[in-house]
Order: C-alpha cells, then structure tokens, then sequence
C-alpha cells in the first residue's frame, strides 16, 4: 500500500469536484483545512467576507466527513499562523508521504508553496491544476501570445464559440450580435420592484463563526450582522435560482444604474458563491441560456450577464497569471496620493461614495458600477497609489481574491498596466453618476458646476485628471472630443476648473 497523502483544502476551493480530491483517496488519504492568521490578515478582511469562508468551510468540511473522508480542520482558535504550519500540525501526527493541493488561486501562495513549503514540510508538495475555470491558464497565454493588443470583446468571442453558449448552429453569434451593451444604460426610475438578494438564516455552524470573529477580531471594518450569505452549496444554488426568476430578466436594462436605498438592484451576488467554489461558472451561464431559450429572459439580460462571467471573469483570470509578478508593480499613471480615510469610515459629503461605502460596510459588497465608477473613479481622478486601492479593494469585498480583484483595480480603475482592461480609463465627471442614480439631489454639492466652492468633486478632478495626462491621452483616437471639449473652454474657466480641482487635491481627506 502506497504512503497516504495530505490533502490541503483552501477556503476558495469548496467545490466538490476540485482536482485533488479527484486525485485523493478517502479510504488512504487525509484531508487539511484550516482558519489561519496569516489569511485572515494578510489585508484586513472585511468580517463578513470572514464569516462567510470560514462558515462555508467548515460547512464543506462536515460534507466531505459525511462522505467518507477524514478532515483534519483546524479552528481560528488554535492560534495557527499559517497554512504551513497548519499542514505541518497534521504531518506530524499522519505519516503523510505527500502534500497534494489544487493550486492556489494567488500568486503569492502559490509562490510560497512551491519555493519554501516542501521543505518546511519536509514533504513534497504537488500541486494540481485548477479545473474550475473555463479557460485554462496556458490556452489565455497561446491566445494572448502574437497579439499586439488585447481586447476582452475578442476573448470572449472566442470562448462563445468555444463553449457554444448563446451559438446558433450555424456559428453566428444568438441574435445576430455578439454585444448588446448599448441596451444596457437605464436609468432606475423606481417603478419595478426590487427583488433583493436571496437570504439566508444562519445556523448554528455560522453563529458560533460570527462569534468567533466577533472575539479575534472586534475593530475591523465591516459589520458582523445582519449576515444572510449562503453557506453551502444547496444555498449557494438556491441564491442562483432566485436570481434566474427575479432579477435576470431586468439584468441587462439596470446593470449600470445606481439607487439610492437599494444595493443590489438587478445584480446577482453570485460572485462569492462562484469565487469560493460553491458555484460552478459554466453551470450558471448554461442555467442563464435556458432562462434565454425557455423565453423566461430577454437576450440583452442573458448576453450581458454571460458575457460578464464567460468573458470579463475568465479574462481578467487569464491577465493575472500572464503578467505576474511584475502586474502588481505597474503604475503607469504614476499615482501616489494617500488613500482618504472616508474609504472606511464613509464620512465624506459625497453622496454617492457615501453611500458606496456604507453598502460596502453592511454587506461586504457593493455593485460593480459602484466599485468602478464611484469609489474607483475618485480613486483614480484623485491619483491613488495603486498599492493602497488594491489593498482596499482586496479586503472589503467578500468576493474579492487578487487574481479577480488586481486586474480590475490596477487595470480597469486605475488604468496603471497601459490598458489590457479598456482601451481608455474609466475616468467620468459627475454627469455620469447623475446620469445613472438619484444620489445627486441629496448630495451636499453642486453637480451642475465644476469651479464654484461647493461643486461636484468629480467634475474639476475629471477636467484636472485630462489636464495633468494629456502627454499620454492626447493623441488616443477615442479621447480627442474630450480634448477637444478642453481647449473649447474659456481659459479663465479652466483656470478656475483647474484652481478648484487643486484646492480639492491639497484637502482630500475632507471631500
Ligand atoms: P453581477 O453584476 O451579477 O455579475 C455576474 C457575475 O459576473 C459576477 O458574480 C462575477 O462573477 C462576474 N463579473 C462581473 N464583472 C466582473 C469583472 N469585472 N471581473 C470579474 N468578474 C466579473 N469581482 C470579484 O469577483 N472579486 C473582486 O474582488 C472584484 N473586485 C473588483 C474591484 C473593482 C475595482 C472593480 C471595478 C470590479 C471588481 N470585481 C470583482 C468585478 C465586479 O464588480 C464583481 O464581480 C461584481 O460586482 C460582483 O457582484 P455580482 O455577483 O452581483 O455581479
Ligand atoms: C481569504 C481567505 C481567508 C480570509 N482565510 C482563509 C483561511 O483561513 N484559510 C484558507 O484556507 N483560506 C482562506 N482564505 C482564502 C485564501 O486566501 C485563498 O485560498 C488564497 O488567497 C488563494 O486564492
Ligand atoms: Fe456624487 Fe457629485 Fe452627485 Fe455629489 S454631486 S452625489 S459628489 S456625483
């Protein structure tokens, strides 16, 4: 009889299927998870995101005892400072001959296990590849390979054809296009109702969770309670299908809009379940085709949502592991402001980030037209260091791991990699947020002006952010009208636009 072997479980990799529990043996092999230090503080993590991993591990732990295996599960309250030394609590008392692992989904992990762990562990550490994506690493990197530019749209088409999903049999894309984005920029008026996210109580597992964070970690950003996230996988596809029948039909028309009173809109909040592993993505994208074919959603809905998971998801994986290590080092905007305080605290007289940051600290979430056209548009018109933004963007939102959240801060907000995310950067003055929400006419300042004392922030920094980058964006072919727009302007206009945007600048911890 071979050596047994450990099996290490990480908390994003619940998902029955995982490559080395297909590799492992229930009967011959043990199985590792583990709450850690290390993990819950490499950046401050929001204490639902917490709640959530750590519940639904231990949720996924109690399914792989039922089914046969043995599960060595060590609590936070062991004091464990990282997942080594978890591993290595277990090797100890099991003759293990080998350390199996689905390979992490952050580079900074997988680094650690492949250059220190083997031997701290006196073991060799094998890692498998992970199969929960729809694209596989190597296949981006050969796609990628010979392009001058990457384009997402491009990606996408590609993984249609591939996957088939929304395909007629001829090859052409369902409904003559592949995009219906242009259909998708209505603005809330109110009158539909607002489903709300599927809500889950929680048992006596989850209690004793919410207790435990509550005990280790009692100043951290984020509110404990109310917590209503699914926790196991039946939950997780409950929360799926009370998306499919209430909000994928308005999917499509609202996806960019914002409300006052409504965090969630038309959106999913999925994206926990599928980054934890308790949602499959190509599972999701075939429920939301038959939702499609069975007539129970309209195509912009459908095709918007599938393009965000087939497309933008698999995408910005494919970026990450193309381009780091040195991605995370990219700031091409040379951006080095502080990051304002009212990222956390949210006392800030801006209503919209206001109220961004107030969702973000009930929930662990926020939209995505919040994280990048709000918080991450301010961030970038103020000139954010990089670092600092990714750190928070990591750390308050219970999807976020970096392979999803690096690109799309570094790269879709803060246009610091030269732009694989977008072609230009996301930069918007405030008429797009009035355009899009209600937050305006209860904000203490003036959308409708740039250069008096109490006008829109966005606009001035937005005028101030085309000024200071006209060396790199002058010349860009979908940036010239802006820049035409510019040199319109009186010049005693834009002095005064640029003299506002400046005092903003030296004040910005008091927007
Ligand atoms: P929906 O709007 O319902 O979209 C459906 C699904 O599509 C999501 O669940 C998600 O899996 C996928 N998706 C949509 N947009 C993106 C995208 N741009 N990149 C990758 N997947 C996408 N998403 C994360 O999962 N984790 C993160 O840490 C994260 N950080 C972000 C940081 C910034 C600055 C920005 C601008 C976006 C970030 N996103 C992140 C992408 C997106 O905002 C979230 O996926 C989305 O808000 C999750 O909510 P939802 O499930 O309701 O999404
Ligand atoms: C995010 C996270 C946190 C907060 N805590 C743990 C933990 O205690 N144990 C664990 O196995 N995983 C945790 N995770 C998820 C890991 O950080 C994640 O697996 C890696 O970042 C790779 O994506
Ligand atoms: Fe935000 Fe400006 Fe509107 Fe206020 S006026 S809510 S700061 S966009």
């Amino acid at each position: 009889m071979p050596r047994p072997r450990l099996i290490l479980i990480l908390g994003d990799q619940l998902s029955p299927g995982l490559s080395s529990l297909a590799e492992g043996n229930p009967a011959r092999d043990r199985i590792v998870m583990a709450e850690v230090r290390e993990e819950a503080g490499y950046v401050p993590h929001h204490r639902k995101k917490l709640v959530f991993l750590f519940s639904a591990m231990r949720h996924f732990a109690a399914r792989l005892r039922r089914q046969g295996w043995t599960v060595d599960y060590h609590g936070l309250d062991q004091g464990l400072g990282d997942l080594c030394d978890a591993v290595l609590k277990s090797a100890r008392e099991f003759d293990a001959g080998e350390l199996l692992v689905t390979e992490p989904g952050e580079y900074r992990l997988r680094e650690a296990m492949k250059r220190h762990w083997p031997q701290r562990l006196s073991l060799s550490v094998r890692l498998l590849e992970d199969r929960r994506f729809l694209c596989r690493a190597e296949t981006f990197r050969d796609w990628a390979a010979g392009r001058k530019q990457l384009r997402m749209e491009f990606f996408y088409r590609e993984m249609r054809r591939h996957t088939g999903l929304l395909m007629e049999p001829d090859g052409e894309p369902v409904g003559g296009r592949w995009n219906f984005d242009a259909d998708n920029r209505k603005r809330y008026d109110g009158k539909l109702r607002l489903p709300g996210p599927a809500r889950f109580e929680p048992d006596a597992t989850t209690r004793q969770v919410i207790d435990l964070v509550a005990e280790h970690y009692p100043d951290r950003f984020g509110d404990l309670e109310p917590f209503w996230f699914a926790v196991t996988e039946t939950q997780a596809e409950e929360a799926l299908a009370h998306f499919l029948e209430q909000a994928l039909p308005h999917f499509g028309d609202y996806q960019d809009a914002m409300t006052e009173g409504d965090d969630f809109l038309f959106h999913s909040l999925l994206s926990p379940y599928l980054n934890a592993g308790l949602l499959d993505p190509l599972k999701v994208c075939e429920a939301a085709e038959r939702c499609y074919r069975e007539g129970r959603a309209p195509l912009n809905a459908v095709e918007g949502f599938i393009r965000q998971i087939l497309g933008w998801r698999e995408y910005v994986r494919g970026i990450y592991w193309l381009l780091m290590p040195d991605y995370k080092e990219e700031n091409r905007l040379a951006s080095h402001a502080d990051l304002p305080w009212f990222y956390w605290s949210g006392e800030t007289k801006m209503r919209c980030v206001a109220e961004a940051v107030r969702a973000t600290r009930e929930h662990a979430y926020a939209h995505h037209i919040q994280r990048l056209m709000v918080t991450g548009n301010l961030a970038l018109l103020l000139g954010v260091e990089v670092k600092q933004i990714h750190e928070w963007y990591l750390a308050v939102y219970v999807d976020a791991y970096e392979w999803v959240e690096l690109p799309n801060t570094l790269g879709m907000v803060m246009h610091a990699d030269g732009g694989y995310l977008g072609s230009k950067p996301y930069a918007a003055s405030g008429k797009y947020i009035q355009r899009m929400s209600d937050y305006c006419g209860a904000c203490r300042y003036k959308v409708s002006s740039a250069e008096e004392d109490n006008s829109c922030p966005f606009n001035s920094l937005y005028w101030h952010f085309i000024q200071r980058h006209r060396g790199r964006f002058g010349k860009h072919p979908r940036m010239g009208m802006v820049y035409k727009a510019w040199e319109r302007m009186a010049p005693a206009r834009r002095r005064a636009i640029l003299q506002r945007a400046e005092a903003l600048l030296d004040d910005i911890e008091n927007l």
